[in-house]
This record gives C-alpha cells, sequence and structure tokens, in this order.
C-alpha cells in the first residue's frame, strides 16, 4: 500500500552538529505547495510567502527527515501486508464498537436517556483506532467534548462510558461527567473537555511530567506517551500554540493529533483558518508535521507508530493531521444543514470501516464469517451496556457537592463539618434536583 497522501516535514535543525549527521536529511522545497484537501470542494489557499521570500538567502534552509512511511518502507520484512490478520481483526473491532456505542447513543438520546450535549465520531474511527490500540495501558489519552470512542479505544469498558452518558453511579465519572466528560483514571485517560483546547494543556502537562519523573527522579518506568486528541477548529485557539512551542522546548513525549474533519460546527476550516494546512505549524515549533488520511486506518496507524515511537524514544514531540470527516452533525441537536449532500457523499464513500474490510477481504486475511462473528459480538456488548446503564442506580445526592471546591452559595459544608445537602430539607422550596 503506498502513502503518498502522506507529507511529512521536520524543522530547520536547532541544533545543526546533531541534524547534519542525520541520514535521513534531504533538501526540501518548502515553498511547494500541495494539492486540495482528499475530499474538499475548494482549493487550499497558501500562505502567500512571497517569491521574495522564497528568494531571500537569509531565511533559514529547511531540512527534512522524510518518514518511513512516506519512502514505503514495508512494516514486515516477510511479505507486503501492511497488518497481521490478527491485528487487522483488532483494528476491525475497535473501529465497528466505535460505530455500533454511537449509533446506539443516538437512539438513547432521542428516547431522552441522556442529557446536555452529545457529539458523536462517526466517521472519525480510523483515528482513534489508529492510535490508541498501538498504546500501553500506561500511556496517557486526552480528548474533546467528542470522547466516546477514545475512550473505548483505551479500554474502558461500553458500561461505565454508557453509565456516564446516561448518569449513573456506575458511570465511569459516577455519573457527574456525562458525555463530553469522560475519565479514567485506571486506563490513564485523562478526560473528555468540553472548552476546546483545555485538554491540550493537560496532555501537555501529562507529557512533562512523564519527562521530569525519567529525568529527574530517574524512574526507568516513566516511559509513558500522551496523546492529544483535538479539531481543526481547535487549532486557531492559542492554547494550541503555546503547547506546541513548549512540548517542542522540552522535547516532550507526546503526539497532538489533530482530527481536521473539515469542519468546526458550522465554519468551514477552509474559511477560518489562513493556512489551512496544519501540518505545517509542526515544523514552525521545531517538530516534525505529518499529514495522513484519516480515513484509511492503515495509514494513520503507520504514522501513529513512527510518533509514537519517537515520543517513547525522548525525541520529543510530532504534530499528526488526520484528514477525517464526520458523518453526523456537530452534535446530536444539530440538524445537519449547513454542509453540502456532495462533499458528506464523497466521505461516506470512503468509510474508514468498509475500507479496512476491503483490505482484509483483498489480502485474504478474513472471511465474511470471522467478521460477522465480530459485529454480532459488539451488538451483544452494546445491548448489554444499555441494559446495565438503564438498570443501574442515579447517583446519591450527597455525591452532588463531592469534588466541588468552591462553593460561593456558602451551602455546601454546614458548621458542624457535615455535607447540607444530607439534610432532608436541603431543597426546601427549591427545584428538585
Ligand atoms: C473555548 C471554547 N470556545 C468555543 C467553544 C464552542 N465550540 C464548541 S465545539 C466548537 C468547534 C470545534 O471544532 P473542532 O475543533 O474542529 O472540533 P470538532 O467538533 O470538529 O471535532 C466550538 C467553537 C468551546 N466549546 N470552547
Ligand atoms: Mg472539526
Amino acid at each position: 500500500m503506498s502513502f503518498s497522501a502522506t507529507k511529512s516535514v521536520q524543522p530547520p535543525p536547532l541544533n545543526s552538529t546533531a541534524s547534519r549527521s542525520n541520514e535521513k536529511s534531504l533538501s526540501f522545497d518548502p515553498f511547494r505547495t500541495s494539492s486540495s484537501f482528499l475530499g474538499s470542494t475548494h482549493k487550499l489557499r497558501f500562505n502567500g510567502l512571497s517569491k521574495t521570500a522564497q528568494n531571500n538567502p537569509h531565511r533559514r534552509c529547511a531540512v527534512v527527515a522524510v518518514s518511513d512511511v512516506v519512502k514505503g518502507k514495508k512494516t514486515k520484512a516477510s511479505s507486503n501486508l501492511l497488518i497481521t490478520k490478527e491485528e487487522g481483526l483488532e483494528l476491525y473491532e475497535d473501529m465497528v464498537l466505535g460505530r455500533a456505542f454511537e449509533d446506539m447513543c443516538a437512539q438513547m438520546y432521542y428516547r431522552g436517556k441522556m442529557f446536555g450535549f452529545v457529539h458523536l465520531y462517526n466517521g472519525q474511527e480510523a483515528v482513534s483506532t489508529g492510535f490508541i490500540k498501538l498504546l500501553k495501558k500506561e500511556d496517557y489519552v486526552v480528548s474533546t467534548y467528542r470522547d466516546h470512542v477514545h475512550a473505548l479505544s483505551k479500554g474502558v469498558p461500553a458500561r461505565a462510558v454508557m453509565s456516564e452518558l446516561f448518569g449513573k453511579a456506575t458511570g465511569c465519572c459516577r455519573g457527574q461527567g456525562g458525555s463530553m466528560h469522560m475519565f479514567s483514571k485506571e486506563h490513564n485517560l485523562l478526560g473528555g473537555f468540553a472548552f476546546i483546547g483545555e485538554g491540550i494543556p493537560v496532555a501537555t502537562g501529562a507529557a512533562f511530567s512523564t519527562k521530569y519523573r525519567r529525568e529527574v527522579y530517574k524512574d526507568p518506568n516513566a516511559d509513558q506517551v500522551t496523546l492529544a486528541f483535538f479539531g481543526d477548529g481547535t487549532c486557531n485557539n492559542g492554547q494550541f500554540f503555546e503547547c506546541l512551542n513548549m512540548a517542542a522546548l522540552w522535547k516532550l513525549p507526546i503526539v497532538f493529533v489533530v482530527e481536521n474533519n473539515l469542519w468546526a460546527i458550522g465554519m468551514s476550516h477552509l474559511r477560518a483558518t489562513s493556512d489551512p494546512e496544519i501540518w505545517k505549524k509542526g515544523p514552525a515549533f521545531g517538530m516534525p508535521g505529518v499529514h495522513v488520511d484519516g480515513m484509511n486506518v492503515l495509514k494513520v496507524r503507520e504514522v501513529a507508530k513512527e510518533a509514537i515511537e519517537r515520543a517513547r524514544r525522548g525525541e520529543g514531540p510530532t504534530l499528526v493531521e488526520c484528514e477525517t470527516y464526520r458523518f453526523r452533525g456537530h452534535s446530536l441537536a444539530d440538524p445537519d444543514e449547513l454542509r453540502d449532500p456532495a462533499e458528506k457523499k464523497r466521505y461516506a464513500e470512503r468509510d474508514p470501516i468498509s475500507a479496512l474490510k476491503k483490505y482484509l477481504f483483498d489480502n485474504k486475511l478474513t472471511s465474511e464469517q470471522e467478521l460477522k462473528a465480530i459485529d454480532d459480538k459488539i451488538d451483544e456488548l452494546i445491548e448489554d451496556a444499555v441494559e446495565f446503564a438503564d438498570e443501574s442506580p442515579l447517583p446519591l445526592r450527597s455525591q452532588l457537592l463531592e469534588n466541588v471546591f468552591a462553593d460561593p452559595k456558602g451551602f455546601g459544608i454546614g458548621p458542624d463539618g457535615r455535607y447540607r445537602c444530607k439534610d432532608p430539607k436541603f431543597t426546601e422550596g427549591t427545584a428538585h434536583v
């Protein structure tokens, strides 16, 4: 399989001695423009660097190390296949789990089982699966409000995620987080975050703590890699730039994974961003930037492998832009009337699950029956998760003010040191909560 859609650029050398000896380095034209986004209707606009700038001898010469993926390196010496049968089935199962879970969420939301906004991940599965299935349990994942599938890929049980969505005590945040705040200490899932960009500093901090433990405390087990997932719209937020700077400066073990689904609610990425090629911002901060077809789990996985290994080896961060698409509206409250039906159709034809299926069949890695058995297993798992969530108890009222650090109304803890909400008269005269 060719990875020609992938572009990888490394920044100009910060330490010229080190990079002069880098065998992978080759000359690169930083002004070369690429084709349009794979499925977008518009041609990309470029950042307007003028010919004068191109010819400016004082401008630092960019040097690239083309990734092994781009060079078309085969991962398996003995065959042309990119994955083994077991790997292929694991990827398939994880993507089907994500898709089926989200479809069930839609049903449950419209039946009134969930509260607040619910953002689904349909169409983007190849990104979560392609990256997270390469992680160790100790590695960290930081997500956004579109977080259910990241949680599932990281191993949080479907029961715990569904219960959280139902606001039940058995949810992974005991029903207090809801759709946008999946968290699991056990799985090192450091949260979904409702404010865009909010997770990026958290992820950068986690990566910093790993590096600090390794270098200052000489902890040999501190080799965790952190993945920070976020969207295209978020890349115009200041926290993104601040964290790229710190991660590159301190060579943190982190991968910034942009899920570029071309839209930020109803705002087209191509309208909102001066240079829509997000991957180029990596080299600007001193880290490699890679653009990959995010509808193809095998391509994502190849890029992810390289970026994660690089972080684990202590070589620092990578910015990976995955071009993907969401198959549903921004949230379940969005009628999705703004996007061009032709664009939606074009991406639907590139469904990442169908693409992987085709690869598995074409390479005789599986059979219809084998995949059907996986589909059935996932259906049962999701049914079980819904039943479990439905039957689970609501959180106790006494849980209401736990972990609330500020108490502006002053009604949290009484003079006797007990929660006022434990007083049966606590909500007297107010709406029932
Ligand atoms: C700090 C902040 N500003 C504005 C919003 C409102 N908001 C919610 S989602 C969103 C768009 C984000 O788009 P993108 O980063 O592309 O993620 P996607 O929804 O496409 O996954 C915005 C602006 C917010 N949640 N947080
Ligand atoms: Mg987006």
